[in-house]
């Protein structure tokens, strides 16, 4: 299989994450998402929205956005899973996993801040924007995980939520962000002791992570 992704994104670091958890090799292809505004054709012909991650399968299906990428890989090789058995408890990991990719990672995505700054907003605006996204919706996650087993997000094993959970950390922690989620913070501390989540770390958030 073929992961095309970017070292920086935190999407494509959640399929890492999964991909390794499960023991899976993949040939990597890089795509500088990052710094441009346009977006490169390569990528274009590969994802209509013209973003990574995308999983070329070995049929050769290319799947695309990270939720239904790592649910296609928990089908295809399930153990061990990444969603939780009972169909209650599957839900919840569902929601808070979209909490964090669907809801809160868009609004602080670089091709959200570009065209913010598009707009002239200024770098000190930017900053405020995204540490208030992240504030936000971290503390929604923090009161999600509620009731909920640990010491991972929703267990005694990683799963989708922790796999979402650990890059946006990372990134708030980038923002310099005081983080006072105890709950979030004790499953983070329990994905670092594993190699699938700490081998995977982009290098230049690898020194501000757990
Ligand atoms: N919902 C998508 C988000 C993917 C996404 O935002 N990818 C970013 C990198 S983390 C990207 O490709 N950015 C380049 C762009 O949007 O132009 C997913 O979960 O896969």
């Amino acid at each position: 299989m073929r992961l095309h992704g970017h070292p920086r994104s935190l999407a494509t670091w959640r399929v890492r994450i999964a991909l390794a958890l499960k023991n899976l090799l993949v040939e990597m292809v890089e795509h500088d998402t990052a710094a441009r505004d346009v977006t490169p054709a390569s990528l274009l012909q590969i994802n209509p929205q013209g973003q990574v991650p995308v999983l070329e399968t070995d049929s050769g299906q290319r799947l695309t956005q990270s939720l239904a990428i790592i649910e296609w890989l928990d089908e295809m090789w399930p153990t061990p899973p990444l969603l939780p058995p009972g169909p209650v408890l599957r839900a919840r990991v569902r929601a808070f996993s979209h909490a964090i990719a669907t809801d809160l990672h868009p609004l602080v995505t670089d091709r959200a801040l570009g065209r913010l700054r598009r707009l002239e907003m200024t770098d000190a605006s930017l900053r405020a924007w995204t540490r208030c996204a992240l504030a936000e919706g971290l503390d929604a996650c923090e009161t999600l995980l509620t009731g909920a087993e640990g010491p991972f997000c929703f267990g005694s094993i990683p799963g989708l939520a922790d796999v979402c959970l650990v890059p946006q950390l990372a990134l708030a922690r980038q923002y310099g962000m005081n983080l006072t989620f105890p709950r979030l913070l004790a499953a983070e501390a329990a994905c670092m002791t594993l190699p699938a989540f700490h081998s995977t770390c982009p290098p230049e958030l690898w020194s501000k992570s757990s």
